[in-house]
């Protein structure tokens, strides 16, 4: 894998990264496994992996090499923000959305023991309206056997009508390897 570096971290559009590589957003639930998951990816602890959940409140822009841009955006779902942050956090999220242009596609990471949630649907509803791809990343696998593995997939599959669903842990790193490959590959090469 290329070498990861961190760019910048930023809420608004003109504060985003000049760039003309394509970009794959990182999203999912407050302590789903975002920022340890992109650790693996740079084989370093450049994302900030929290004991309490909710630290990430900006957009963290990461190049992969010179081949594209992985952007960790914050976590929702975190229990204890008040309705001011949910408004700021859902603005940010859906203006990154809707307006970037070299946005390839939506890495959406989910805890593998958790059902798919209207948090979920409508974040990849933003994705869908415009025609872009959604990967589901089913985090923590390591605490699960190989059945409970294959039946969580099925299950996720199921409830989000999403294909692309892969088991990631970034404990054992158990398939994030096969995960950005996938990516690399449908999203990035083609
Ligand atoms: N067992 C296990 N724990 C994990 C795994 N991935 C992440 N964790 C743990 O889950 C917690 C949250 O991980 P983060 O990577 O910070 O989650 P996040 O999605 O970036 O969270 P926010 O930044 O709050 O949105 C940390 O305590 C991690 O150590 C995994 O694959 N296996
Ligand atoms: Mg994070």
């Amino acid at each position: 894998m290329a070498k990861m570096t961190f760019i910048k971290s930023a809420v608004k559009m003109k504060d985003f990264p000049e760039s003309k590589m394509k970009e794959v957003a990182f999203a999912g639930r407050s302590n789903a496994g975002k920022s340890s998951l992109i650790n693996i990816w740079a084989n370093e602890k450049i994302a900030k992996v929290s004991q309490s959940p909710g630290k990430t409140r900006l957009l963290n822009f990461f190049a992969m090499g010179t081949s594209y841009i992985i952007v960790d955006m914050p976590g929702y779902g975190y229990a204890s923000r008040g309705a001011d942050e949910i408004t700021t956090w859902r603005k940010m999220v859906q203006n990154y959305l809707s307006q970037r242009q070299q946005l390839a596609g939506l890495v959406l990471l989910m805890d593998m023991a958790r059902d798919w949630s209207e948090d979920e649907e409508t974040i990849a509803q933003y994705m869908m309206k415009q025609d872009l791809p959604v990967a589901i990343g089913l985090t923590k696998s390591d605490k699960f056997s190989k059945t409970d593995i294959a039946k969580a997939i099925a299950r996720i599959k199921n409830q989000s009508r999403i294909e692309d669903v892969y088991p990631v842990s970034s404990q054992t790193r158990a398939g994030c390897e096969e995960f950005e490959e996938f990516i690399f590959r449908n999203w990035i090469k083609k």
